[in-house]
């Protein structure tokens, strides 16, 4: 069990061979610097490594009509000018010949160390052509599925080209020849009986195949963000803006989030994650998740000139794999910096491993025109998500302007090669930055747990290990004195071994941990564990307490630490670091406090480091617990420290589980939230969201609607 990897070199293949400078950016490179880069991070040897095979015409008709995969077919008996002219039929998009001869760059890289199937019946060579590396896209993509729902795997990526999300059941478009991701949705329908798939595009451009296929069908959720400049971007769709929502009983399962400006950053993708897709993700429940893969979404990208940092990809990868039981497959799709598709794909392997995500860069203030989008889409979504209802909904400002009734294409915006060279220019000077952050050892203890003896014989999840160590006993006594809770024998012990635990994750030794305390102890041992992590050097700290836990009163009020209680006696925003909101009763309440609220807060905050406590009377369920560690692990870069009560076995181990990077339980349909929990939220966001821009869902000023750079107020400058 793992993370599959699957991929095969005659993908490499396919390549252009004609002058066309829209579509010459597709090629083989994209796959083998990928590939390189995850040989070169020792993340490839991690993966269970699967050749591709070719996906079957029946499989291919699950999506495609029997006369277009007939054409594709029919390629392979053309020479390359009538490829030529063929490919001049579709929008963007090339045809390569059976048995052109092979470019010399192939002979240059390495050949992948994968076992490699047999080049066809009796030795003949198999025929390279495009419907070959097409099938083997499509092939690779339903093995990948086949692993993850066989429980070969628990999640994966498959490297493929051609790319999918563009192609229609009659057409090519946009590179794209089959669509490797519908084809694979279809499949897990009929061959495993699914029910209920979400399909995640976070490539930058629109997947219109995708949404045509499924606009129907409630059984697919399409989740779809992409450049969409009012319709003035490639493929110029009406049906790309944020009102259309599908069609029939697929009605709500349309999802779109255009992005009217270039220089979308991360805090306007993990905005967009919190506050569209994840609510809706929860709410449809899904039994698995696609990912349209690409990573023309990232900065430096010629097509996309958005300016998020492959880091994101980490996260946002993390933010999925709490759903679905964690069964995620990433399949490849655009991207065209070779360095930084490279760079990205790694970042997302990495969280399908389980690593913890490199904290992200830069201010996060999502911009003014990601609102508008944000708030757009979250009004058309509204009548069918129970998850958006009753919440604080604005009325949108401006209608859509500029919808593209008229579909020529303008000529291109004067600038645009000034925008290609910024978004070099940019790139350059994140690299010192980037280079720190990917260089950053991850710690050599992914998890560490400090039980007390009540606890002894509790079994660990495997890889988790048990921390030992304590600080001196003296140094422990000293840090305890404040503290009568702390006095006795055993709350002592504890103590010793949380203080090492958190010299631990805040020395890179450890990424995260777990300690049990004695009962009554947790409040104090919190308090310690606060004021070490100040002494260690932390600059900021959230602390999020559940359950009856007493903030300490002499508490700095001063931006280093913020405090959050669930589970106090009413909503309450005592200062902008000292936040209380009472806890949620159904799961509907529970998700949108985590995902309206705390993560929002903690992804604004950028902690050093993420302390959890569970006090006496938590209130939560275990699963519920399990997801708020494991969602929480991404604000910090990986570093939470949790405190839990003893003698709670189970609760232990879920969260054990979580920190160490696996899938928290399904929650199951979620019951809708209460109206005074949704009161309670709304109520704390009005306060907090001028000074917490990540919890905006709705552009305020007008003038920020101007804005596409984060150079708001940042909340911890
Ligand atoms: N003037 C993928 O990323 N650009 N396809 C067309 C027309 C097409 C992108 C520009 C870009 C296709 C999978
Ligand atoms: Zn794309």
């Amino acid at each position: 069990m793992g993370t599959a990897l699957v991929y095969h070199e005659d993908m490499t293949v396919a390549r252009l061979l004609w002058d066309d400078p829209e579509c010459e950016m597709e090629c083989p490179e994209r796959l083998t610097v990928a590939l390189e880069q995850l040989q070169r991070r020792g993340l490839e040897q991690r993966c269970l490594r699967l050749a591709a095979r070719e996906a079957s015409e029946a499989e291919l008709g699950l999506v495609h009509s029997p006369e277009y995969v007939a054409m594709v077919r029919g390629t392979q008996s053309l020479g390359k000018g009538e490829l030529q002219a063929l490919s001049g039929q579709y929008d963007t998009v090339y045809f390569h010949p059976v048995g052109a001869p092979q470019p010399a760059f192939t002979k240059l890289h390495t050949p992948c160390s994968m076992p490699l199937p047999s080049t066809g019946s009796f030795g003949t060579p198999t025929p390279q052509s495009t419907f070959h590396c097409a099938r083997l896209a499509a092939g690779a993509t339903l093995q990948l599925v086949d692993a993850v729902l066989t429980g070969a795997a628990h999640n994966g990526l498959a490297l493929v080209r051609p790319p999918g999300h563009h192609s229609q059941r009659t057409a090519a478009n946009g590179f794209c020849v089959f669509n490797n991701v519908a084809i694979a949705a279809e499949y897990a329908k009929q061959k495993h009986g699914l029910h209920r798939i979400l399909i995640v595009d976070w490539d930058v451009h629109h997947g219109q195949g995708t949404q045509y296929i499924f606009e129907d069908d409630p059984s697919v959720l399409y989740f779809s963000w992409h450049r969409y400049e009012h319709g003035r971007f490639w493929p110029y769709l009406r049906e790309s803006d944020a009102d259309e929502v599908g069609r029939g009983h697929g009605r709500g399962f349309t999802v779109n989030l255009p992005w009217n400006q270039v220089g979308m950053g991360n805090a306007d993708y993990v905005a967009a994650f919190l506050h569209v897709l994840l609510p809706l993700a929860f709410e449809f429940d899904p039994e698995l998740v696609l990912i349209s893969a690409g990573f023309d979404s990232v900065i430096g990208d010629p097509e996309g000139q958005m300016r998020v940092t492959p880091e994101c990809f980490a996260h946002l990868t993390q933010l999925l794999l709490v759903l679905a039981r964690g069964r995620v497959c990433a399949v490849l799709e655009g991207g065209y910096h070779l360095e930084l598709l490279a760079e990205s794909v790694c970042m997302t392997v990495q969280a399908l491993l389980g690593d913890p995500a490199p904290p992200l860069l830069g201010a996060m203030v999502p911009c003014g025109s990601a609102l508008e989008s944000i708030q757009r889409v979250r009004a058309a979504q509204a009548p069918h998500w129970t998850s958006l209802q009753h919440q604080d909904m604005a009325p949108v400002l401006s209608p859509s302007i500029g919808s593209p009734e008229a579909r020529p294409p303008p000529p291109p915006p004067a600038g645009a090669e000034y925008m290609v060279a910024a978004a070099a220019e940019a790139v350059e000077a994140l690299r010192a930055l980037l280079d720190q952050l990917r260089l950053r050892p991850l710690p050599p203890v992914r998890t560490a747990i400090a039980l007390t003896s009540t606890d002894a014989a509790l079994v660990l999840p495997p890889g988790v290990l048990h921390q030992e160590g304590s600080a001196p006993r003296e140094e422990t006594e000293a840090w305890a004195r404040p503290h009568e809770a702390l006095v006795r024998n055993e709350a002592l012990t504890a103590l010793g071994k949380v203080l090492n635990l958190m010299d631990g994750i805040l020395g890179g030794q450890v990424s995260s941990g777990i300690a049990a305390t004695p009962a009554l102890a947790t409040a104090a041992t919190l308090d310690v564990a606060i004021r070490r992590g100040l002494y260690l050097g932390a600059q900021r700290l959230l602390c999020v307490a559940v359950g009856q836990l007493q903030r300490p009163p002499h508490l700095s009020d001063d931006g280093r630490i913020l405090w959050l209680d669930i589970g106090g006696p009413e909503a309450a925003a005592l200062s902008m670091f000292h936040i209380s909101v009472p806890l949620p009763g159904a799961t509907g309440g529970l998700l949108n406090c985590v995902l309206g609220l705390v993560l929002p807060l903690a992804y604004g905050f950028q902690p050093d480091v993420v302390l959890v406590a569970l006090g006496p009377a938590p209130g939560l369920h275990d699963s519920h617990s399990a997801l708020l560690a494991s969602m929480l692990r991404g604000p910090a870069g990986g570093r939470v420290l949790a405190l839990v009560q003893e003698s709670k076995p189970q609760l232990t181990g879920a969260l054990a589980r979580a920190l160490h990077g696996e899938a928290p339980p399904s929650l199951g349909p979620c019951s809708a939230a209460s109206p005074e929990d949704t009161q309670a939220l709304k109520h704390l966001r009005e306060q907090l969201e001028p000074k917490w821009r990540m919890l905006q869902v709705a552009v305020t000023s007008p003038g920020s609607l101007q804005s596409a750079e984060g150079e708001q107020f940042a909340p911890q400058n």
